[in-house]
C-alpha cells in the first residue's frame, strides 16, 4: 500500500513574496493544503502561538502531518522531492546551478533587505523607507538581469520551463511595481514577469487571490 498523502497546512500572508513562492509551487504540483492566513500588519507573526510553529517568526511555514517547518526554499525543495512532477529544476547540473544562483540572488540578496523587521530596526524615518526599498530592489533586479544575459533564458528564467528561479523572481517584481521601481532597465526579466503572470498556477498563488475580504 502506498503511503497516504501528507496533510499540509500553509501559514502565509497574502502579500508576502516568500509565501507566494510556496503557494505557486503547491499550485504547480497540484497539491491540496489547508490555508491559514497570518497577518503581518497586525503583528500576528510575532505572537507566541506563531513563533512556536516557526521560531524565526517569518512567513511562510508549512505543517506536514502536524510538524511545522519554515524557509520557503527548503519547503519548495521538500515539495520537489515529494512530488517530482512537474519538476521545478532543470535536469542538467549546470542549468540547475544557474537556477539556484538566480533564485538566491532574490531570496538571500534582495528580499531580506526589504523585510518590515529590518526596516523598523535600521530605517527609522517612515519617509525614508520607500527610497531604501527602491534602492535594494533595483540593485537585486539589475543583478538578476545581468545573470539572465549570461545564462540561457527562454520563455522563463532558465529555458522554457518554470523553475524555482521564476518562483522567486515574480513575487519580487510584483513588489518592485508596488514600490514604483521601473522595469525599463531590465527588459529580459520584465518579459518573463509578463509571461508568468498569465500562467494559471501563478495566478492561483498571486496575492490578489489570497487577500482577505476584510483588512
Ligand atoms: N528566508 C525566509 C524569509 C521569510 C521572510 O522574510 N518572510 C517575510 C515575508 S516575505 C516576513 O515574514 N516578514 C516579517 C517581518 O519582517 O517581520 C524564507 O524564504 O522563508
Amino acid at each position: 500500500m502506498p503511503n497516504p498523502a501528507p496533510s499540509l497546512t500553509l501559514y502565509h500572508y497574502w502579500r508576502s513574496s516568500c509565501s507566494w513562492r510556496v503557494r505557486w509551487a503547491l499550485a504547480i504540483k497540484g497539491v491540496d493544503y489547508q490555508s491559514v492566513p497570518v497577518n503581518i500588519l497586525s503583528g500576528e507573526h510575532r505572537q507566541p502561538e506563531y513563533i512556536a510553529k516557526n521560531p524565526s517568526g517569518f512567513l511562510p511555514a508549512l505543517a506536514i502531518d502536524g510538524r511545522c517547518y519554515g524557509e520557503s526554499l527548503a519547503l519548495i525543495d521538500w515539495l520537489e522531492e515529494t512530488y517530482p512532477n512537474p519538476p521545478l529544476y532543470p535536469a542538467q547540473p549546470e542549468a540547475r546551478l544557474r537556477v539556484r544562483q538566480l533564485a538566491l540572488t532574490i531570496a538571500t540578496g534582495t528580499q531580506p533587505l526589504q523585510n518590515p523587521s529590518l526596516l523598523q530596526h535600521f530605517v527609522a524615518a517612515e519617509g525614508e523607507r520607500q527610497g531604501h526599498m527602491q534602492h535594494f530592489i533595483r540593485r537585486g533586479l539589475s543583478i538578476y538581469e545581468t545573470l539572465l544575459g549570461q545564462g540561457r533564458p527562454g520563455l522563463y528564467s532558465e529555458g522554457d520551463q518554470v523553475t524555482v528561479a521564476d518562483l522567486c523572481l515574480i513575487p519580487q517584481v510584483y513588489n518592485a511595481l508596488r514600490f514604483a521601481v521601473s522595469l525599463e532597465a531590465t527588459p529580459l526579466l520584465q518579459a518573463i514577469y509578463q509571461r508568468c503572470r498569465l500562467l494559471p498556477a501563478c495566478q492561483q498563488a498571486a496575492p490578489e487571490e489570497h487577500q482577505p475580504k476584510t483588512p
